[in-house]
């Protein structure tokens, strides 16, 4: 279907999703994130597509974050509704059934960068600049940042970015391991596509179980994720995939996943 404030382009069972509004840097509006809701819907159902790689259009930015003239004058009740509209769609995100990889290709700001945390992980450009601003404008980190962050480069280290606001380039972005990989501006997508290529050859039914048994089991105690994890790990004999991936290697073939 077409989108106002995105692009889905298919190729190759990889989905390319750009955020398409460059003239305000991708901020993100209700607009936009409902209309997200409605891609991520489509690109999990959708057969032909193996891995998401989430981009911002343009060579200036990924998301400069939430849209501030949007939310100047929110009432709270409008606020909460926003706020859970955005913690809805990042949701959808971080439990789509199939990889997200986020390609920070420029700023990632605010709620920005909130959405790229959500993400499966990130590659970014040497340009990238992250950050989360909101209190600079009277507001803390609203979509998950007090919480995805943290987890992910430890107390310390967030509540000095949330904080005090300011940016990192991409190299520190990378040094507190926000982000996995950083590359020049001209070959970050194609990186980010040969990983998605790699993922997209493996059996798509066990990078999703994959996916799910990671994140079921982050927040809980080690014997609570490891029990999460001997059970969905056993259903993978339940699937094609299971007996095609063992059953190709012990032929020396390559394998046919069908995903089921
Ligand atoms: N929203 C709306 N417009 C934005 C924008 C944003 N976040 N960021 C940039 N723009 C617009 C600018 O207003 C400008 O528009 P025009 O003046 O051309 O009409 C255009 O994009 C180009 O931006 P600049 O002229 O500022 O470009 P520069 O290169 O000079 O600066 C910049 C680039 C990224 C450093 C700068 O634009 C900037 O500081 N932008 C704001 C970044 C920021 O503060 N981001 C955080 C936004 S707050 C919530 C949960 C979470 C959130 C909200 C609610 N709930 C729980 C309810 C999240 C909040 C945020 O993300």
């Amino acid at each position: 279907m077409g989108y106002k404030n995105l692009i889905l382009e298919v190729e190759e069972g990889i989905a390319l999703l750009k955020i398409n509004r460059p003239k305000v840097l991708n901020a993100l509006n209700r607009e936009t994130l409902l209309e997200l809701q409605q891609a991520l819907k489509e690109v999990e159902e959708r057969e032909d597509v193996r891995v998401v790689i989430l981009t911002g259009e343009g060579e200036k930015s990924f998301v400069a974050g939430a849209d501030i003239a949007e939310m100047k004058d929110m009432t709270p009740t409008q606020a909460l509704a926003f706020s859970q509209l955005g913690h809805a769609t990042l949701g959808m995100i971080e439990n789509l059934g199939k990889p997200v990889i986020a390609a920070v290709n420029g700023y990632a700001l605010g709620g920005g960068l909130e959405i790229a945390l959500a993400c499966d992980f990130i590659y970014a450009s040497q340009q990238a600049k992250l950050g989360v601003p909101e209190v600079t404008l009277g507001i803390f980190p609203g979509f998950g940042g007090t919480q995805r962050l943290p987890r992910l480069i430890g107390k310390g280290r967030a509540k000095e970015l949330i904080f005090t606001g300011e940016m990192v380039d991409a190299q520190m972005a990378h040094e507190l391991g926000i982000v996995n990989k950083v590359f020049p501006p001209e070959r970050l997508l194609e990186e980010v596509k040969n990983t998605a290529r790699r993922i997209a050859q493996n059996g798509p039914v066990a990078v999703s179980m994959a996916k799910g048994s990671v994140n079921a089991g982050y927040n809980l105690g080690t014997e609570e994720g490891e029990a999460i994890e001997i059970t969905i790990w056993a259903n993978c004999f339940a699937t094609h995939d299971q007996k095609e991936g063992m059953g190709a290697f012990l032929e020396k073939r390559r394998p046919q996943f069908r995903g089921e």
